[in-house]
């Protein structure tokens, strides 16, 4: 059933030690190979190879999105590209994108933390799975794909989109296990309802999803339609991609690879230590990461952590699936758009004001964003081509921004409220 029992049931002591002994190389190699943390760390007069513990990590600085988009696209590798095998990057076509990259070795650490994962949810040589995330520079796709041919399930490489087509292939090829967004599979659910197909009649047994938050009820929701056991599993490109930390089959928190990551969880707005269960932002270190490490990475996910032993035997902490983000940050189906990268198109578009609201709702399961911006007084007056014209530029220019499309809905000038203190531009309408 394990995939790795001797580490992910290892003593906590000795899961320490061999952290503390990560923590110091990885340090010593950014500050090594990597310019913007060598400037940060001698500005703070920090010597890794005086880390007498782990704690003494917190005198070294945060890294955040931010640093990654001013590094774009190379600039904090600690490995020359020669050695890179691999690249990923987040949504975002022009600077706002940020790009990671991965060695060999790490290929093969990625590949066995997500064998973990699948594992912990049950998945087995026996099984085939389809995954259904999208294949590219998301991690998603190829990240599950590794992991799952690890294991040595048989993987149907599907990719995202065409539900019918997802679902004539689940039928056919007898799929046991499905990887994709939590809402994905509720709208498979729902166009399994429009065909007629009944779930049941499926070889459907798991469900592993995660890249976007989800609630129990959704859950539930999703075991009872599909009849299948649905566990969460978290990641973020940043770090790694999917295998961070996934549920085992008690479905109750997420367990981290400890051995590979050393989290802290502090609250966002004075960067301490919450006390052991508060919920705080995920603070990420990576340990064992050659091509792109990063040092006390904050995630912006909000989570806290559920220190009691797990009845599975694994002994590595675990987490509560996300409880919201300490940043503006929205996934919509799946990709995440920061309102600031909306707010840069609109700028650049001429006949708009720079004034907007975002509108997120779940329609059949689906997101769906909406962008009202308003317009110069002549235009909302002038013929209906010119407008839808404007729209469909407008859409154009998002979609090709954002990665994912989205509905725009001119109003008039002065039409939305202005905002006294800090703009609150979005409205999520979404229950999960
Ligand atoms: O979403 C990696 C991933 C792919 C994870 C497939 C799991 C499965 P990014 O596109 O960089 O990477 O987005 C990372 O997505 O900071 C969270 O805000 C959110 N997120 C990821 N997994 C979960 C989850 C991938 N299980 C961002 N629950 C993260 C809630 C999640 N939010």
């Amino acid at each position: 059933m394990y995939w790795q029992r001797e580490l992910e049931c290892m003593d906590r002591a000795e899961l320490e030690r061999l952290q503390l002994q990560r923590l110091v190389a990885t340090l010593k190699r950014v500050a090594t190979n990597v310019p913007f943390y060598r400037k940060k760390f001698q500005e703070l007069q920090l010597n890794p190879d005086q880390l007498g513990s782990l704690e003494g990590l917190r005198d070294y600085p945060f890294t955040t999105k931010q640093d990654l988009r001013d590094n774009y696209p190379y600039g904090l590798f600690a490995v020359p590209l020669r050695d890179v095998v691999r690249v990923h990057a987040s949504s975002g076509t022009t600077g706002s994108s940020t790009v990671v990259g991965y060695t060999r070795q790490d290929i093969v650490t990625w590949s066995d933390l997500v064998a973990r994962i699948l594992t912990g949810a049950g998945v087995t040589a026996n099984d085939v799975i389809q995954i259904a995330f999208g294949y590219g520079l998301f991690t998603g796709g190829f990240g599950l794909h590794y992991g799952a041919e690890r294991v040595g399930a048989s993987v149907i490489p599907i990719s995202s989109g065409n539900t019918k087509r997802q679902i004539k292939i689940m039928q056919d090829f007898k799929t046991t296990a499905l990887v994709c967004t939590p809402s994905y599979a509720l709208k498979m659910a729902d166009v399994m309802m429009d065909l007629g197909v009944n779930p049941n009649g499926l070889s459907l047994r798991y469900g592993l999803f995660g890249a976007e938050p989800w609630s129990e009820a959704m859950r539930q929701e999703i075991n009872a339609r599909l009849g299948i056991r649905a566990t969460d599993n978290y990641g973020l490109s940043e770090v790694m991609g999917p295998g961070v930390a996934g549920e085992c089959q008690e479905c109750n928190g997420l367990h981290i690879s400890e051995d590979h990551f050393y989290i802290e969880i502090l609250d966002p707005d004075t960067l301490e230590p919450v006390p052991p269960g508060e919920v705080g932002e995920l603070v990420i270190t990576t340990l064992t990461k050659e091509a792109f490490p990063v040092i006390r990475y904050r995630t912006r996910d909000l989570t806290r952590l559920m220190p009691e032993p797990c009845p599975c035997g694994r002994t590595f902490v675990r987490m509560s699936r996300m409880l919201g983000r300490s940043d503006d940050m929205l996934i919509i189906k799946g990709v995440n758009v920061f309102p600031t990268q909306i707010e840069s198109v609109l700028f650049d578009i001429e006949g708009t004001e720079p004034h907007y609201r975002l509108v997120v709702e779940r329609e059949n399961n689906e997101d769906k964003l909406t962008v009202l911006v308003e317009v110069v007084e002549s235009l909302l007056f002038d013929e209906m081509k010119k407008q839808k014209a404007l729209i469909e530029h407008i859409k154009k220019r998002l979609a090709s921004e954002l990665g994912v499309g989205v509905e725009i809905k001119l109003v008039e000038e002065r039409s939305l409220e202005r905002f006294n203190g800090k703009a609150d531009r979005v409205i999520d309408r979404r229950q999960l």
